[in-house]
């Protein structure tokens, strides 16, 4: 039997949405994304594209191409729901579905394109059946494997329907830019021309991968049978999540460590709650900060125990803070040289004693290492970023274990959306929630110990999760589709 895998990615997913709930909508531009004076446009209608507005781009700049177009706020819960409901169609079609994103995924078809009088069929049976349940296009490929499938996918959007034919995968990669290769980035692309290879089919004239290997090390293989059309991988119905992050661009820079800690107790309470909810354990726990010119740096510790608690986030967080500001300024925190060197060890004495799932940690529960101040940057901060990563699962309790074989799927798709969430890196769009939540009505910042009051009342409401959804990085489609789709 034939191997047949097909892809599927919405076209202009929120952006039609918004058309599909406003008919007033249909036909015009519409953009989605921060409306801030930061904001980024998280995507936009196809006949906003035409304008030359795309993902990614400043919302400044977008009203500048496009001056008339409709702009609107994200609406993630609204996103959010419609994309369960997709996903329940293709279920009906087949149990093996890869979530990638929101609105892309991989279904194993194969066998079942002897259903339908051949694979475009059943892409079109697809098609339709979504279309008539939701309204909404989706664009599909079909082919003999994933790396085919997803670039199928993109040839013809939107709404297109392309099948890549056993045979003709070479062909059909050849004129094709090396960047069309999943796991080359702008780094490795730019290695592989240096070498000549600018074309698929650069690639395709050498006999093997040797030629390649003194360019991408071990990478080469793969770079090789990609561009061959040669791909194995199976579609993995339960892809674990790699990841859980929260980041914000802020409306306006912040300058004072005061500010920053308050950022990072905010951060380490969402994930942990995040974490909790799918009960998991992070391993390593990582900061993220973009300094007003741009420039983003990033460190991170690897626990000695894995956790879930928002304190052991918390204090990582200010032992990477501090360190960076040392490393930047090359000054000492606030706090004693043994303040330091207990800071340091707090993370591991911490970690080992703090297996409840149960924690309720106020602010004076933050233990000693809150004595020690996060120090200021040497200039504004623009973004600060929270991840925690390596994530096992915890040993589940037996009621947990039906659950989790009972929701399978619904976990599924809901890490994917978290972790998909989690890249959502540039964003202008949750800061506005953010912003209001730390400020007071007339727009100045409340006394801190007001702060910490709000964000320990948070702390015991489940509710409150923010509706962010930008994006910025390249990480996006990159970052979490399993390891082919690094940047090598
Ligand atoms: P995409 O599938 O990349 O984009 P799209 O569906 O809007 O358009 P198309 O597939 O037709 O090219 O991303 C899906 C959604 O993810 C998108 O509607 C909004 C969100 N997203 C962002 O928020 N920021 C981004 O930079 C990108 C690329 C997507
Ligand atoms: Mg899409």
């Amino acid at each position: 039997m034939r191997r047949w895998i097909m892809h599927v990615d919405m076209d202009a997913f929120f952006a039609s949405i918004e058309q599909l709930d406003h008919p007033e909508y249909k036909g015009h531009p519409v953009i989605v994304g921060g409306l801030s004076s930061r904001g980024v446009v998280a995507t936009c209608s196809y006949e906003a594209r035409k304008f030359g507005v795309h993902s990614a781009m400043p919302i400044s700049r977008a009203k500048k191409l496009c001056p008339d177009g409709i702009y609107v706020y994200p609406r993630m819960d609204r996103y959010k729901e419609v994309s369960h409901q997709i996903f329940s169609i293709m279920k009906e079609f087949t149990p093996h579905i890869e979530p990638l994103s929101i609105d892309e995924a991989f279904l194993e078809v194969s066998g079942m394109s002897t259903m339908y009088s051949g694979p475009k069929a059943l892409g079109r049976a697809i098609k339709d059946r979504v279309f008539e349940e939701t309204g909404l296009i989706i664009s599909a490929g079909l082919a003999p494997n994933k790396f085919l499938a997803k670039l199928a996918s993109d040839l013809d959007k939107p709404d297109g329907l392309v099948v890549i034919p056993y045979g003709r995968e070479k062909e059909i990669l050849a004129p094709l830019p090396i960047k069309r290769i999943w796991g080359v980035g702008p780094r490795t692309e730019k290695i592989l021309k240096t070498g000549g290879f600018h074309l698929m089919r650069h690639i395709q004239a050498l006999p093997d991968e040797s030629s390649l290997i003194p360019l991408v090390g071990n990478q080469a293989r793969r770079i090789w049978e990609l561009a061959n059309g040669i791909d194995d991988r199976p579609v993995e119905t339960d892809r674990k999540i790699q990841s859980i992050g929260a980041e914000e661009t802020y409306e306006e820079d912040l300058t004072d460590g005061s500010a920053i800690e308050l950022e990072f107790r905010y951060f380490a309470n969402r994930l942990s709650k995040r974490l909790r909810k799918r009960n998991l354990l992070g391993h390593t726990v990582s900061i993220k900060v973009r300094y007003d010119d741009f420039t983003t740096v990033s460190r991170q510790k690897r626990l000695d125990t894995p956790s879930d608690h928002e304190h052991v986030f918390f204090e990582t967080a200010l032992l990477l803070w501090n360190k960076l500001m040392q490393d930047k300024t090359s000054k000492k925190p606030k706090g004693t040289k043994n303040d330091i060197e207990l800071l340091g060890a707090t993370t591991k004495v911490k970690s080992t004693n703090l297996k409840s799932t149960n924690s309720n940690y106020s602010s004076s529960n933050y233990g000693s290492s809150s004595e020690i101040a996060f120090m200021d940057p040497p200039g504004p901060i623009r973004l600060l970023g929270l991840t925690v990563s390596g994530l096992d699962e915890e040993v589940p309790m037996q009621d947990s274990l039906f659950e989790s074989s009972k929701n399978e799927t619904e976990n599924k798709l809901a890490g994917v959306l978290d972790s998909l969430e989690s890249k959502f890196g540039e964003t202008a769009v949750m800061s506005g929630a953010l912003w209001q939540r730390f400020h007071g009505d007339n727009g100045t910042r409340r006394k801190r110990s007001e702060l910490k009051a709000a964000v320990d009342a948070q702390s015991t409401n489940e509710d409150v999760e923010s509706n962010k959804m930008d994006k910025s990085l390249d990480l996006y489609k990159n970052g979490d589709v399993g390891d082919l789709n690094e940047d090598i």
